[in-house]
């Protein structure tokens, strides 16, 4: 079955004149990144030379996926948010609410058990609002967006940060929070900051034991966890054609991992093939009529120099297997060098669990090459020494695998196979003894490798690797071991080698599936029911957040000053709190848990600069909220780094905290503060996070002229008697003010489209738009400080308000609008805008 190819057809019919628009504007030859950005700007979007990392631009993604962790949170605002059905083809996969104990079967049971009520409102909310909807044990998100939904040249945003792994299929997949889904399901469009752009040259063949995974974990450790931040990695030359479609996956999925914006390979015969084989040969055909405009120019390929940001060359021919960690995705130590790495730093050699699977790494390729490992064992004498986990990606994966065999041969060394889902990647394993808490060290082939993040314990070691030296390393045991030049010991005492992986890239007789787990949505969703539980601890509606007071922010109390890496796994982290996804305060008791607090050192344990006592941070929060008192959090570099989940986000705000303050930001995680009505802001100067006390109380000094580019200040006032004043910078453009002042984005949007709405039938453009602002700027001021608040939000709220409105208004005619006279009036919208703008 091939999804939405009307889309795909109808943006394949408009490439090629927005390219050569594209084209005539910026005066030079593109990159297939800026083919397919400017291919996608929204219909009110001015094409204009962008500045890469400087504009905020409009886009119009064509879908939008979500995962199940992520979804609850998505959708509840999408349904306040007022709309019938979802503007863009859009679907949500069950997937990370699973978790690994004893095997696929039973495990399953036990998840449609635990989370039935949550399954049931995300496939209510699909079937009513029309978007698609798998099954738990359908398979892992982006694997199964690769195998359906992904195509060249299309650009998607989904809820996971993972999903750039679709830039293996040619696509701009970039991961976002909710509220950003909720704007493009509502059919208005969808802002990013134009990215920089990164070349990266592949050069040569892959060859033996080295795989797609290894150009990753290199690039990993060339540019760091920030090095990507704001930029689009664009992957070319004859080592990126000769690889596979999924192998390309894998690598723009681990592009999350160095902070990139998505990353994205042009298509190729490897591609088309891979279309062919999972039943879409009428994409392949559509995208081969224009292939030229989903690649990028010749003359960029010849000289990248001159076209991208940042060049990096890697030879394939010459690359290593890599194993990347421990804790960290970056730390890259080439297999050769592991022996004298492991012994500089202590860490343990001994290999508990190999693991493979995952988004990341769980093809048909992936998958043969490890079991041509797993075959020698016996083929060989060999016993293998470390237990064998295998999570596939989907369930058209794990049919074909058992189907030629696969499964039977991971058997025979003693392996289980979990459920088609994220598992043990996400913390949803129940490894028996991790609650000791023992220094130990596990090798997989997911995407992450942070602190605690597979079994909760802090000790455990997780290093990075292909499935194929996961594999490799799980029969040895050793961390040391180095299969390209070390030999085993079989179980006669001979010395034995194992042969290279090998594998094919595509099953030969086809994929196969008995029941992929996909659920159509009903076609007129109206009158199916979603039921929220007010006694419910899984799921809670969400209640507006309060919007700004219209003053300075003043006596905010430090509720931690975080030290060092700070992912969203330690501001609110997944394991068993996954659970808590759709319950905003439920959820909110995982806090900051995972953050190490600067004046101690300790994890979770704050001083309460009320009472002098120290306690968790949620509880400490809980304590400033009771009483009042606004808060702040600060933190080192690359704050937020990891997840999309806007949990990280919405907690804080939840709570009380009013600000982040950084050394820098993750990209996801600052939209994701900005959409929920939180400042985040960085230090002008670094070095003064020094300048932080835990006892400081701050000031939050000219919010009541917030203005884009224009520093802010915050006054610290310490114990001692002593005073501080800093800059801190933000990036805040006008419309992300308007949210701060609204008290979240969904704020924003909802008065004004449930004020275009009920004026639009009755009145033209000019009287809608006003009345629309007008109610804004009624509904978002506070009341009690009714005076001095509406001078101020008056003065900078209609302007850009209005902006927003138009921009509601606007798209309502772009996409299909649920009601005739809505449709009626979007068209004087536009047709009055124009018009102005010729006078
Ligand atoms: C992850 O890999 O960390 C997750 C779990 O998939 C997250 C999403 C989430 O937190 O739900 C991600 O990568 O965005
Ligand atoms: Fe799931 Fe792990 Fe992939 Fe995230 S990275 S989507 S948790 S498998």
């Amino acid at each position: 079955m091939v999804f939405d190819l009307d889309m795909i057809q109808a943006l394949y019919s408009k490439m090629p004149s927005r390219i050569a628009k594209a084209r005539s504007i910026v005066k030079r030859p593109l990159t297939l990144s800026e083919k397919i950005l400017y291919s996608h700007l929204d219909t009110n979007q001015k094409p204009e030379n962008f500045g890469r990392g400087k504009s905020y631009v409009d886009f119009a993604p064509d879908r939008v996926a979500m995962q199940d962790a992520t979804a609850q949170m998505a959708l509840l605002q999408f349904m306040s948010a007022g709309r019938p059905k979802v503007a863009v083809p859009s679907t949500v996969h069950c997937d990370h609410l699973i978790v690994a104990r004893t095997g696929a079967k039973e495990d399953l049971t036990i998840a449609n058990d635990e989370s039935r009520e949550v399954f049931d409102f995300l496939s209510s909310v699909s079937n009513k609002y029309g978007l698609g909807f798998w099954k738990p044990g359908a398979g892992i998100i982006h694997q199964v967006v690769l195998e359906n939904y992904a195509f060249p040249g299309g650009m998607m945003i989904g809820t996971d940060s993972h999903t750039v792994n679709a830039g293996g299929l040619g696509m701009v997949a970039i991961g976002v929070g909710g509220a950003d889904a909720v704007d493009v399901m509502a059919g208005m469009a969808w802002e990013l900051k134009f990215p920089k752009l990164i070349g990266i040259k592949l050069t040569g063949r892959l060859n033996g034991w080295t795989s797609a995974k290894d150009v990753i974990l290199k690039v990993a450790g060339i540019l760091t966890v920030k090095g990507g931040t704001g930029a689009i990695i664009e992957y070319f030359g004859e080592g990126a054609t000769s690889m596979s479609c999924t192998g390309k996956g894998t690598i723009c999925n681990m592009g999350a991992e160095v902070g990139a914006t998505t990353s994205t390979f042009g298509y190729d015969e490897s591609m088309e093939r891979y279309l062919i084989a999972t039943g879409r040969s009428e994409v392949s055909k559509l995208a081969n009529n224009i292939r030229e405009h989903l690649n990028g120019d010749p003359e960029v390929y010849a000289n990248p120099e001159k076209y991208f940001d940042q060049v990096v060359e890697i030879n394939l021919s010459e690359l290593e297997p890599h194993l990347n960690g421990p804790f960290t995705p970056d730390l890259a130590t080439p297999i050769s060098k592991m022996k004298e790495e492991a012994a500089r730093n202590g860490w343990p050699t001994h290999i508990e669990v190999g693991l493979i699977g995952s988004c990341t790494n769980s093809s048909y390729e992936d998958i043969s090459r490890a079991a041509s490992l797993a075959k020698q064992v016996s083929d060989k004498g060999l016993k293998t020494k470390s237990e064998f986990t295998i999570t596939p990606g989907s369930e058209q994966v794990r049919y074909t695998i058992e189907r030629d065999g696969f499964i039977d041969t991971f058997d025979r060394i003693g392996a289980k196979v979990f459920a088609n889902a994220c598992g043990p990647c996400i913390g949803m394993w129940n490894r028996v003894g991790a609650e000791k808490k023992e220094k130990n060290t596990i090798v997989h082939s997911f995407n992450r490798n942070f602190q605690s993040r597979n079994d909760g314990n802090p000790n455990t070691y997780a290093f990075v690797g292909s499935p194929e030296l996961v594999t490799a390393l799980a029969i040895a045991g050793d961390l040391t071991f180095n299969p390209i030049t070390d030999s085993l010991i079989n179980e006669a005492g001979q010395q034995v080698r194992l042969d290279p992986p090998t594998g094919d890239e595509l099953p030969t007789q086809g994929f196969d599936v008995k029941d992929a787990g996909f659920v159509a949505p009903a076609k007129d969703g109206s009158k199916v029911q979603v039921k929220v539980s007010p006694s419910s601890d899984r799921l809670q509606l969400l209640a507006p957040f309060k919007a700004w007071e219209g003053t300075d922010l003043k006596g905010l109390r430090l509720l931690i000053k975080a030290k060092g890496k700070c992912t969203t796994d330690h501001i609110s982290m997944a394991g068993k709190w996954l659970k808590y996804r759709g319950h905003l305060d439920n959820i909110s008791n995982n806090l900051l848990i995972g953050a190490t607090n600067f004046f101690n050192e300790k994890i979770n344990s704050v001083k309460n600069t009320m009472t002098g006592q120290y306690d968790e941070v949620p509880k400490v929060q809980r304590n400033y909220k009771a009483q009042g008192i606004g808060s702040i959090v600060v933190g080192d570099e690359n704050y937020g780094e990891g997840s999309s989940r806007e949990h990280a986000a919405m907690e804080p705000r939840h709570l009380g905290v009013r600000v982040i303050l950084v050394k820098s930001f993750a990209r996801i995680h600052e939209t994701n503060l900005k959409k929920q009505g939180m400042l985040a802001l960085t230090f002008a100067n670094k070095d003064d996070y020094n300048k932080i006390q835990e006892d400081d109380k701050l000031d939050v000094i000219g919010l009541t002229e917030f203005t884009p580019e224009k520093p802010l200040t915050i006054v610290l006032h310490h114990r001692n008697g002593g005073e501080d004043s800093i800059l801190v910078n933000h990036t805040y453009n006008k419309n992300q003010i308007e949210w701060f002042k609204a008290g979240s984005a969904l704020n924003l949007m909802g008065i004004l489209a449930s004020a275009t709405k009920s004026e639009a039938p009755k009145k033209g453009m000019a009287e809608t738009v006003s009345a629309v602002v007008k109610k804004v700027v009624k509904k978002i001021l506070p009341k009690a400080k009714a005076k001095p608040a509406k001078k101020a939000v008056k003065k900078s709220v209609p302007k850009s308000a209005k902006k927003t409105a138009k921009k509601v208004v606007a798209k309502k005619a772009a996409r299909p609008a649920p009601k005739k006279a809505v449709k009626k009036t979007a068209k004087k919208v536009t047709a009055k805008k124009v018009a102005k703008k010729k006078r």
